[in-house]
């Protein structure tokens, strides 16, 4: 199969004869003829229709691969010929061609129309799970998920992103869905994304550079165990439990009795936090509530915040999947007036959200806007089930000030991330 392409290739740096008679002749066409693409390594046959210009001494041939430039010291070719091949051509890189006409006064044309030998797509290979085994029994509840290495028969691709798709077995209920360009072979589970004594099932699959899709690994299963870290059931961990004194939303109940309200002791009797759904706001369930151990996020010199209270994390069951939720949580200490409502999550890193948040006039509480699947959900797909770590946290020096918007705080996070589960960060795909 022949592709066959004009060509105007007009002279270049020539003397005014000169000019006048190659630019009568240089009209020629471009002939390309691919050869043998099944072969690791490809050879191409370029042709063009020879120039009959008395002066012509010969052609130079130049190459070019994706988005590099021509380099015109370093001919691939060249010959008096109006033919050549070219061998030793990678199966999977596209190349682009150029040829340019020279005389006998050392003039030479400007470039023929380009023409692209493209190369084959490689599929990268199918990733395997190396951890945790398939059916492992009695697992923490945030497993860390680990996958084999980017394999591509392509060597110029790359691993951009991983999408890592986690699926409780008894309904297929997908709890987790998150694409990360750094948590490329490992995967810290979110808190609150899974449920003790539940089996899950989980896949991977893993995205090029060259805009490549591998296949889904094949599932993985395993079993949650029990945590022994709530025992009464009650969606808040044992030893984060409050007294029957504790009324944050100060409406002459104990916040232990209510039903549509939860709340934790936060570390080092720094004091309390209660989660709450008002009526309207879309929530039909506060299933969990819990204080996070600020250590397992990041080194603690690293925070861009100074957080009194901590971090508190939420799972929200919705009227509505894909719905937007609304919360009040409450505190015991009133925020600073400097306080931003902040985030983190192995998503996004750090993030100021407080476009989705209104402090109370005094500073007690702050009512906060999440959507499933969108905006300040950290389990990433649309489940009917809402994740959220979240706190009030007053900018330290180090930090961006607190105008900054969100996605200066990520990329802040993105350089300084440490140890712990920090520093992975996912673009939401639409696929
Ligand atoms: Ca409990
Ligand atoms: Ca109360
Ligand atoms: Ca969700």
């Amino acid at each position: 199969m022949w592709t066959r392409m004009k060509l105007f290739v007009l002279p270049d740096n020539l003397t005014p004869a000169t000019r006048l008679r190659l630019g009568l002749v240089l009209l020629v066409w471009f002939l390309v003829v691919p050869a043998c693409l099944c072969q690791a390594s490809r050879q191409v046959t370029l042709a063009w229709d020879a120039n009959q210009e008395a002066t012509l001494m010969g052609y130079r041939v130049f190459c070019r691969q994706g988005s590099d430039v021509y380099h015109y010291a370093q001919p691939v070719w060249e010959g008096a010929a109006a033919t050549c091949t070219l061998s030793g051509l990678d199966e999977y890189t596209d190349y682009a061609f150029v040829v340019r006409a020279y005389d006998l006064y050392g003039s030479q044309s400007a470039d023929s129309d380009e023409v692209w030998l493209y190369g084959q797509t490689a599929i990268p290979g199918q990733p395997a799970v190396t951890s945790p085994q398939n059916d492992a029994r009695d697992l923490f509840l945030t497993p860390v998920l680990q996958t084999t290495p980017f394999r591509s028969p392509d060597t110029g691709d790359q691993h951009l992103r991983t999408q890592w798709v986690v699926t409780r077995v008894s309904d297929g209920l997908c709890v987790l869905d998150l694409t990360s360009s750094s948590c490329l072979t490992e995967l810290d589970v979110p808190p609150l994304v899974l449920e003790a004594d539940t089996r899950y099932s989980w896949v991977a699959r893993y995205y090029g550079v060259k805009g490549t899709l591998s296949e889904w690994s094949s599932p993985s299963r395993f079993i949650t165990g029990e945590s022994g870290l709530d025992e009464d059931g009650n969606g808040v961990p044992d030893d984060q439990e409050v007294g029957m004194a504790v009324d944050l939303d100060n409406n002459a109940i104990a916040d232990a009795d209510q039903d549509d309200l939860r709340c934790v002791n936060v570390p080092e009797g720094a004091g309390q936090v209660a989660v709450c759904a008002p009526d309207g706001g879309g929530v039909a369930r506060i299933s969990a509530l819990e204080s996070t151990d600020l250590a397992t996020i990041d080194a603690l010199d690293q925070i861009p915040y100074d957080l009194p209270l901590g971090l508190v994390s939420f799972r929200l069951e919705l009227e509505r999947t894909g719905g937007i939720a609304t919360v009040r949580v409450y505190f015991s200490e009133p925020a600073p007036q400097a306080a931003r409502w902040v985030k983190h999550d192995i998503i996004n890193g750090w993030q100021d959200y407080s476009a989705h948040a209104v402090f109370a006039h005094d500073r007690l509480s702050v009512e906060v806007e999440i959507q499933d699947g969108g905006f300040g959900d950290a389990d990433g797909v649309e489940n009917g089930i809402v994740i959220d770590p979240a706190g009030y946290g007053v900018a330290t020096s180090a930090a961006m000030s607190p105008e900054d918007d969100s996605h200066s705080l990520t990329d802040t996070s993105s350089s300084s991330s440490g140890g712990g589960g920090g520093g992975c960060f996912i673009s939401a795909l639409s696929n």
